[in-house]
């Protein structure tokens, strides 16, 4: 019963606290790094009835201290039956003006082999308002028009798992923290989602050569609107994988059309819902979206690329879903300091190299390029 508290807690506080490990940041190396961190919603805190969530200063941060706690959303993430979606409640147990509360249910779905979100709670505030429900969660602390209950969901299931190569250094790195850092906005036709995949280190390629602290990788997701998930339902329409980005040896990709089909899903470590997984080159840790990719890439020798953890009895060992925290947006950002997650003296909008925690110094681009830049 204890643990089942425990895990209840720390699932009202989901994505900027670390709840395994004692509250510190996510260690690379934990076992339960890899589904302990995978609920959804963004608890908002409340001052009258979420007293717990209120009292810790990384729940303060994510957008509850920005909008006064005026709202309250209690995440039933992770949940380990195939057929349950996670359901999040908004407003008291008890019914005012007649009015049922809302209980936001979603749960992801493979559609023609496109990773889809099937959501009861629509996308932007006007529609959210005009709920027939008891106080639903229209909160839009981030002021970009789409109610960040539905973003927070979005990001956190369409996100991908990091499947790890069995070399990789941080598996065995006991200082080792990676930890997601998104955005989700409105765009034309749809929706984006961007996600910064931070890790402490790159622990460079040749022995340590080009190595540095901090390492900022991202993808990215062009959403459409799939009406029959319901009024918040949407779908994959185009996936950005981004390697050396920017860099010479660029081997960033653009999935469209039939080419999505490329892309690999399993099941989510912790929901068993379908989730997108992709394979970080071991060290440098380029993000590609298949195996093939990733080895089909020919640098110069002692540059090569290797990715996923072939030969290993415990596969499931090298991934990796950390604990992830919606930024908002920069004019009215939800989380600006990310050693929430982490990553202390880093921040998602400033213009500083992302140094994961080890700064300050010259490390990698800065959080916000990789936020802000629309690869579509
Ligand atoms: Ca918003
Ligand atoms: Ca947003
Ligand atoms: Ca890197």
């Amino acid at each position: 019963m204890v643990a089942r508290l425990a895990f209840a807690l720390c699932s009202a506080l989901a994505l900027s606290l670390a709840c395994s490990g004692g509250g510190g940041p996510t260690s690379a190396g934990s076992a339960s790094e890899a589904s302990g961190s995978s609920t959804a919603a963004t608890a908002t805190a409340t001052a009258t009835s979420t007293a717990s969530a209120s009292t810790t200063g990384a729940a303060a941060s994510t957008g509850a201290a920005s909008t006064g706690g005026e709202s309250e959303s209690a995440s039933a993430g992770g949940t380990s039956t195939t057929t349950t979606s996670d359901a999040t409640t908004s407003g008291d147990a008890t019914t005012s003006g007649g009015l049922d509360p809302f209980v936001h249910e979603f749960h992801t779905e493979l559609v023609d082999g496109r990773l889809a979100l099937v959501s009861n709670l629509p996308p932007t505030v006007a529609a959210c308002e005009a709920l027939a429900f008891a106080d639903p969660p229209c909160d839009d602390a981030d002021a970009d028009g789409l109610v960040d209950a539905w973003e927070d969901v979005a990001l956190d299931r369409l996100r991908p798992l990091r499947r790890l190569d069995e070399e990789e250094k941080l598996v065995s790195d006991p200082k080792a923290v990676i930890a997601d850092v998104g955005r989700v906005i409105d765009a034309p036709d749809g929706f984006r989602v961007f996600v910064m995949l931070g890790y402490s280190e790159d622990y460079g390629s040749c022995g340590g050569f080009t190595g540095h602290h901090g390492d900022s990788e991202r993808v990215a997701l062009d959403l459409e609107p799939y009406a029959e998930g319901g009024p918040g339902g949407v779908r994959v329409r185009q996936a950005y994988t981004a390697a050396h980005e920017g860099t010479v040896s660029d081997h960033s990709m653009l999935f469209a059309g039939p080419k999505l089909a490329d892309l690999v899903h399993g099941p989510d470590p912790k929901t068993r819902e379908p989730r997108w997984i992709v394979f970080p080159s071991a060290d440098k840790h380029a993000t590609y979206a298949t195996i093939a990719i990733c080895e089909g890439i020919s640098l110069i020798p002692c540059f090569d690329e290797d990715c996923a953890p072939d030969g290993v009895d415990d596969p499931g060992a090298y991934d990796r879903l950390p604990e992830v925290v919606n930024a908002g947006e920069e004019s009215s950002p939800r989380v600006s300091d990310l050693a929430v997650v982490g990553f202390p003296g880093d921040d998602a909008w400033k213009g500083q190299d992302f140094c994961g925690g080890l700064g300050p110094g010259t490390c990698s681009s800065a959080v916000r390029e990789k936020l802000l830049v629309d690869p579509f």
